[in-house]
Order: structure tokens, then sequence, then C-alpha cells
């Protein structure tokens, strides 16, 4: 079987607003990121997945597109972004463009058209239904709080959105949506990018009288039409952003037979500390057994064959996960160097998100006039007026809000972190003296080493990308597991505790691959220390 190369590529996320700003407005662009494609190319990674840089009034940061096929002119213009594509291309960097399909921003053209008139030709390009009983047509709510239907007085109906009222809901059915989207799919197609992630790519089949979302009945019908008019016979990768998948569902998506997409982003392991029945902000420590049980499952039950994962722990919508599930204080180095050991040796495609490789931590706040993400802003707003403390609601955006993984990239130590020198659109971790790029790069043993080793063993190893996985039984704490690759095998052993712990093993070791502390010798009565991980290849005892 001939291997495409995102089966054995690490991709890199690019939140463009905080990456780097060029022309002192504060504000991230263009120009900042091919300013760093070095910096990108020494870390070692292929492919750099770039969150919506089209025109936007940046309701949801670029979530909400007005033009598909022009630039946010805050990020720079068509010109600097085909300047990006040629310069990634020259340092055998792919550009990963994100497509926002499931609604564009309500000053989208075709949406201005859509609520004139109940008669205008775009009317159908977007979901209007009736009041029902005088009120909101039913109970579909949005993501960012409240009902999913807005009334539009000029006509007398509501629009459906699932997400802020900026962004109206596409109407897959109509014909001429899907055949106005595989158009602009072609146009960055021909400008030479590498692929695309597909945002909330599982809602497009919904049927919103029957209040059904996600995994709709014409979804994969949808992605078969998609693929075959615009991916197909192109060498790209699509990743779908797929909340609710389980691993069946995720073969539907990939399975190479089916010819819809590369791979998935499922966020089964990473709604793991929420409580029972609630939503995110509801937060509960980490029970490392499930972890385990749930990334078990995802490794062995996708085959290449028959369909195909990613693995992160960090994008623009998730906190930092050093802070999340290691130790952002004492042991944050280590910490992070576990966590990143732990999921590089997975099989899967690796996403690291901006910042994750040198160890960057969570912003918490104490007032919400630091925040500026609309989904943590509403939710405090509503928690307010539904009883909930001040101290409490802080304390859940803290932990989960979207801003901690927003703030500007610290670059070095000196005015905002490099990031701009004029006055940022959001300000940085505080930290920034300490965590950043030229910091990291300094010091031999920052975390920026280790994903720079996880990479080049991923890419010379063929165990990494197409070996077996075997869960190790050991003490709760530790995560270790095999992978297995024509007669050789790895080891991979973590502690996932601030506690030392004791792993034990007949296995011989052959030789040490990677680390965080010093190389173990023997595995026998091994007493494990806070944070620590390894791999080494082994025989059999
Ligand atoms: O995210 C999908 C989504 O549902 C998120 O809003 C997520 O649920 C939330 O952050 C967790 O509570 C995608 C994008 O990644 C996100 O940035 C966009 O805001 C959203 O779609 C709408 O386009
Ligand atoms: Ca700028």
């Amino acid at each position: 079987m001939k291997t495409p190369w995102w089966q054995s590529a690490v991709i890199y996320q690019i939140y463009p607003r905080s990456f780097q700003d060029s022309n002192h407005d504060g504000i991230g662009d263009i120009q900042g990121i091919i300013s760093h494609l070095d910096y990108l190319k020494k870390l070692g990674i292929d492919a750099i997945w770039l969150s919506p840089v089209y025109a936007s009034p940046n309701d949801d940061n670029g979530y909400d597109i007005s033009d598909y096929e022009n630039i946010m002119s805050e990020f720079g213009t068509m010109a600097d972004m085909n300047a990006l594509i040629a310069a990634a291309q020259e340092r055998n960097i792919r550009i990963i463009m994100d497509l926002v399909l499931n609604h564009t921003s309500d000053e989208h053209a075709w949406f201005m058209e859509s609520r004139k008139s109940l008669d205008n030709p775009y009317r159908d390009f977007y979901i209007w239904r009736n009041s029902t009983n005088n009120t909101v047509p039913n109970s579909l709510q949005s993501t960012f709080g409240g009902s999913a239907w807005t009334f539009d007085p000029q006509t007398n109906q509501y629009y459906l959105h699932l997400f802020s009222q900026k962004q109206p809901d596409l109407n897959w059915e109509n014909y001429s949506v899907r055949q106005k989207i595989y158009k602009m799919i072609k146009f960055w197609i021909n400008k030479g990018v590498g692929g695309f992630r597909l945002d909330v790519i599982d809602l497009i089949g919904k049927i919103p009288d029957d209040e059904i979302t996600d995994n709709g009945p014409k979804l994969h019908d949808y992605l078969q039409e998609m693929n075959q008019a615009t991916f197909a016979n192109h060498d790209l990768m699509t990743v779908g952003e797929t909340w609710g998948a389980t691993p069946e569902i995720a073969k539907l998506y990939t399975n190479p037979d089916r010819h819809e997409l590369s791979m998935v982003f499922q966020f089964e392991h990473i709604s793991l500390d929420q409580e029972d029945g609630k939503d995110k902000w509801f937060y509960t420590p980490l029970d490392i057994s499930k972890l385990k049980s749930v990334m078990t499952k995802w490794q062995t039950n996708l085959n290449r064959d028959d369909g195909w994962n990613s693995l992160f722990w960090n994008n623009h919508d998730l906190p930092r996960i050093v802070s999340r599930w290691g130790d952002d204080s004492k042991y944050r180095i280590i910490s992070a160097k576990m966590l990143a050991i732990l999921l590089h040796m997975m099989k899967g495609t690796p996403y690291i998100y901006q910042g994750e490789e040198i160890g960057l931590t969570n912003t918490p706040v104490n007032n919400i006039a630091a925040l500026r993400d609309i989904e943590s802003l509403n939710y405090y707003h509503s928690a307010l007026k539904n009883g909930l403390s001040v101290d409490t609601v802080l304390n859940q955006i803290n932990h989960k809000g979207r801003d901690n993984a927003r703030r500007p990239m610290p670059w070095r130590n000196s005015t905002n972190g490099g990031f701009t020198d004029g006055s940022p659109w959001i300000d940085l971790n505080e930290k920034y003296p300490e965590i950043n790029v030229a910091a990291a790069l300094h010091d031999p043993n920052n975390v920026f080493y280790t994903y720079q080793k996880l990479i080049t063993l991923r890419h010379n190893n063929p165990i990494v990308i197409y070996g077996d996985f075997d869960l190790v039984e050991t003490a709760e704490e530790v995560f270790a597991y095999y992978r297995h690759y024509e007669g050789i095998t790895w080891l991979i052993v973590t502690n996932f505790s601030g506690q030392p712990q004791l792993f034990t093993s007949n296995d011989h070791i052959e030789k040490v691959l990677i680390t965080n502390y010093e190389s173990p010798t023997s595995l026998r009565q091994l007493y494990l220390k806070p944070y620590e991980a390894f791999v080494v290849q082994i025989t059999h005892k």
C-alpha cells in the first residue's frame, strides 16, 4: 500500500491573529508568519494548519467568513497569502487551509441577499423558518449560548445559527450552495495549498426541523460529493472536525474506499475532564484509567486500511495541555515533555498547537475585561444570570476558556514578547520573560528539542507510523504501551503523576530512543520520577 504523505507528517497549527505582528497594529498577520518559517523548519514540521485568514468581521475571530476568496485586511492581502504558500513550499512545508462550511458571516454577500426578501434567489442558501406559537421555531440551542434562532424583522422569519447570531448556517440541501462551495475549494486547490481542515463538518447534514444537528442522514453523501468535485485526484490531506465521532463513525469519514476525508479530529479523550452530563465548563480532575482506555480504543480500532486518526492535546479552542493535565509550575518542562512523548509515539497524525512546543501555560484572569473570546464572554454573563458566583465562573473559564490558547506567541524576553511593538489585541501570558521561543532555543533541555526529536523519530521509523499498539497493564498513574512492527518492539513508559511510581518489566532494553530524565538502564523495579517518560527498544525476556 502506498503511503500518503500525511500519514507520516506532523502538522503545526497557527492562530494567525496571535502568531506575529509585522506592521505594528497589534494583530498577527501573514507576513509575520512568513518571518518565522525557518523556526518551523527547525522544529521539523511538514505542514501548517492555518486557522481562518479569510475576510471576516471577526465576531468569532475569522470563523465567521464574509468572503472565502479574499484575505482579512488585518492579516494582509492575497499577494501575501500567495507569498506564504510559495515561501512554505520552498521549505517543503504545505499549507492546510481552514474551511468553515457550516456557516458564513451574516456579512457574507449570500446572506445579505438572502435576508432581503422571501423570493430572493439566495433566500434558500440559509435556513429560514416561521415562528411557532409566536416564538422561536424549536428549542435548538447555539453553542455560544441562547436560542439557535434569531428573528429577522425584514421578512418576519427566523434564521438558524448553531454558533453566534453573526454565523448563519448554510443550507446544504440547496444544490447551488454546494456547487458554490466546491468552486471556492477549487480556487484554493489551484493556489497550491496542501489540504484543508473542515470546521464542524459533522453538522452539515443537519435536519433542523427534527432538531438533528450532528451526523445527519445526508452528511456522508455530501462529503462524497464534495470529494468527487474537489479533492479527488489531488495530493491533498483533509481533516474533519467531528466532535461526536466514535471509531465506527470515524471509519465512515476516513475509510479510503469511501473517498471522503483523510482523517478526523475526535474529542473523546479531551472531553474526559468534565462532570458527567455537564458541559465543558464543569471541570473534574482527569481519571487516568479512563484516558488509557479511550486512547487504547482509538489506537486499536482504526487500522490504516479502514481509517486514520489525528493526535492532539491542544488547539485554539482548548486550554493549554501542560496546565490542564501536566504541572505548569514545578514540573512544567518535565511534564510538557512527558505529554509530548506519550502522544507522539502513538499511531495517527500529530498536531502541535503554537506555543505547545515550548511548554506554554494557561493564562488565568481575575476580570473578564482581560478576555476576548465570544464563547467565554457569553458564558460568563449567562452563568451569572443563572446564579453562579463570579469566582466560580472565572475559575471555570480559567480552566477551560479558549483565550488560554489565544494569547500572543512569546518570541523573546522583550516588550510584548516580541509579538508586536504596538498594542496587542489581547495581552500576552505574563510569563513571557521566562517562557519564550528565544529562551527555549537557547536551552538544549527545553521542551522544543523534545518535540524536534519526536518529529525526527516519526519521520525515520515506520514503527511510529504503522506499529501495532498494545497497552501495558501497570499502576494506574503509569501510562505505558508497546508498538510492534516487523519484529521490532518499542516500549513507551510515562508517569502521568507528580509522585514516584513503580514500574517493572522483564523486557530487556536494547536502546533508548528518548527520555525526559537520565536514560534508564534496566526495567526491573524501576521507580519512575515525577512525570518521567522514556521510549526504549526492547526484547522480551
Ligand atoms: O469549533 C467547534 C465548536 O463546537 C467549538 O465552539 C467548541 O465546541 C467549543 O470551543 C468548545 O466548547 C469550531 C472552531 O474550532 C471554533 O473556533 C469556532 O468558534 C466554531 O467551530 C464555529 O466556527
Ligand atoms: Ca499586523
